[in-house]
């Protein structure tokens, strides 16, 4: 036996590649499919559906949340990657992903809560409904790319643990295993990898904790088998392959404001005018969307908040966003 059939689940691989079009079809009639559902027209598709054919994860689209950009092709999406528990060149986490074991897979949800709970991967896929959110992904290496995510808003956890009036912030963190996550052997940053959010930010709808993308279960380099994604921040701030999350009182010492704390904050809102490190932050690359396969990719300004302002500027009235980066 193999160690994908042990798992029992097949990851998405190279010469598995949903062409975008293809993709894009396949959501229109699974939002058709879905509407019919809630119209109880046809019986909603069962929670384990999701386990049941390979590597899919079914969703419900959600438009509210959702930028019409166009996509990442998914080859860019799972090649191009930051995960230095596997390598720092973007190329490292694609090859070297494949020794991360994600079942059997434990989240400890722990700390200034009424009900401390350790949650199997299973339980979490079956906690609340998937939607899928097309959300804009900015890095803070100038670079971009457009995401097709399937997840539930982290709210749903939280809510289910019952925070108690001391939880003023969130702190996420990754697997500690330097077996089956090489880059750990070196020092580049203090691991486990820890990031962290204050309480409301946790709480806002577009916090997305997050299963899968293009419609399948996360591919190993994405952070499977769960992981955060916050579409307003800088993409260090979605924590991969989480093993804890604990409610605290202080602001978390994430790991990458350890590692360089006069170019990193705790907020790392995404903020063209604010550039603490020594290159600017006021445009990006859209990664995959340039003429001779994406070499030449075009630079678009970058927006306040990632452009997500509507929705996330109120929580961070009052601050000036220069000192508080
Ligand atoms: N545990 C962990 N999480 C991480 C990182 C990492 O190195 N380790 N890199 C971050 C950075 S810098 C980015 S841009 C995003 C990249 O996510 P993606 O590869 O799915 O695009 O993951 C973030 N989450
Ligand atoms: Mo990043």
């Amino acid at each position: 036996m193999n160690k994908r059939q042990q798992l029992g689940f097949e990851h998405p691989v190279a010469s598995d590649i949903t062409p975008e079009s293809v993709y894009r079809s396949r959501r229109a009639f699974l939002g058709t499919a879905g509407a019919a559902a809630l119209a109880g027209l046809v019986p909603a598709a069962p929670a384990r559906a999701a386990q049941d054919a390979p590597g899919a994860l079914a969703a419900r689209p959600d438009a509210r949340y959702s930028t019409k950009e166009k996509l990442t092709p998914y080859g860019d999406v799972t090649s191009y990657n930051n995960f230095y528990e596997f390598g720092t060149s973007k190329s490292d986490p694609a090859h070297n992903a494949g020794s991360l074991r994600t079942r059997p897979w434990t989240v400890v949800v722990e700390g200034e809560v009424a009900k401390p709970r350790s949650f199997g991967i299973e339980d979490l896929l079956r906690l609340a409904p998937m939607e899928e959110r097309i959300y804009r992904h900015r890095c803070v290496e100038a670079w971009s790319m457009v995401i097709p995510w399937t997840g539930y808003p982290l709210s749903h956890l939280l809510q289910a643990v019952q925070p108690t009036s001391r939880a003023r912030y969130v702190e996420f963190v990754t697997l500690l295993d330097p077996a089956e996550m090489p880059g750990q052997n070196d020092a580049v940053l203090q691991w486990p990898y820890l990031e962290g959010l204050r309480m409301d930010e946790a709480m806002h709808p577009l916090a997305l904790l997050t299963f899968g993308l293009y419609g399948k279960l996360l591919p190993n380099q994405n952070g499977a088998p769960v992981r955060m994604v916050l579409p307003w921040k800088y993409g260090f701030k979605s924590a991969k392959s989480i093993v804890r999350i604990r409610l605290v009182e202080q602001q978390p010492v994430t790991s990458w404001m350890r590692a360089v704390p006069n170019w990193y904050g705790f907020y790392s809102n995404v903020n063209p005018q604010v550039s603490p490190q020594n290159w600017s932050q006021a445009h990006e690359r859209r990664i995959g969307q340039g003429s001779f396969g994406g070499l030449f990719t075009p630079q678009i300004p970058t927006r306040l908040f990632n452009g997500y302002g509507e929705q996330v500027a109120q929580l961070y009235k009052g601050m000036d966003l220069s000192k508080d980066f």
